[in-house]
C-alpha cells in the first residue's frame, strides 16, 4: 500500500548547498513527491515539532540547529514510505549509516545529521500536517 511520509533537508545539508543532490536520491530511490517548501523555523515551531524529545539531553541544540538557517521539509509518497525512506537516510549517527545513504554522504555528526524521517505512519501525518496545509498537498498527478 502506498503511504506518507515527511522528510526534511535540515540546515546544515541547506546551507553546504546539498538540497539538489538529495532530492535526487529521493526521487530515484521512486518517492513521488506531493509537497515542498522551503520555511526557516522559529525557536517555537522547532520546539513544536520536536517535542516529543524534550526531556533529552540534546533537545536545546537541536531546537538552535533546527533554527540556525532554512530547512526543505518536503512531503513523500511511495509503498512502505517510512520505512523506505529511512533506509535511504541511514542510521541517525553517520558514523553508523551504511554506504551510499544520504547520511553517510552528508551528515556532519549525530546531532548536524542532514535530514530528518518520520518513524512511524502516524507521525508522519502529524508531521506533514505540520507543514503542509491540505491545498499544499498535491494528491493527484499526473491527472
Ligand atoms: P532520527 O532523526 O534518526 O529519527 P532521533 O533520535 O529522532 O533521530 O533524534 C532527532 C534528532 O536529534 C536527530 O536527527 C539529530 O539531529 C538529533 N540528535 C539525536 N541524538 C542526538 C545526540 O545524541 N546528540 C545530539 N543530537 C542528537
Ligand atoms: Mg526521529
Amino acid at each position: 500500500m502506498s503511504n506518507k511520509t515527511l522528510a526534511i533537508i535540515k540546515p546544515d545539508a541547506v546551507n553546504d548547498n546539498h538540497v539538489g543532490e538529495i532530492i535526487s536520491m529521493i526521487c530515484k530511490a521512486g518517492f513521488k513527491v506531493k509537497a515542498l517548501k522551503m520555511i526557516k523555523l522559529s525557536e517555537d515551531a522547532a520546539k513544536a515539532f520536536y517535542e516529543i524529545h524534550k526531556e533529552k539531553p540534546f533537545y536545546g541544540e537541536l531546537v538552535e540547529y533546527m533554527t540556525s538557517g532554512p530547512c526543505v521539509p518536503i512531503a513523500l509518497e511511495k509503498e512502505n514510505a517510512v520505512e523506505d525512506y529511512r533506509k535511504l537516510i541511514g542510521a541517525t549517527n553517520p558514523a553508523n549509516a551504511a554506504e551510499g545513504t544520504v547520511r553517510k554522504l552528508y551528515a556532519k555528526s549525530v546531532q548536524y545529521n542532514a535530514v530528518h524521517g518520520s518513524d512511524s505512519d502516524e507521525n508522519a501525518a502529524k508531521e506533514i500536517a505540520f507543514f503542509f496545509g491540505s491545498k499544499e498537498l498535491i494528491e493527484n498527478y499526473p491527472a
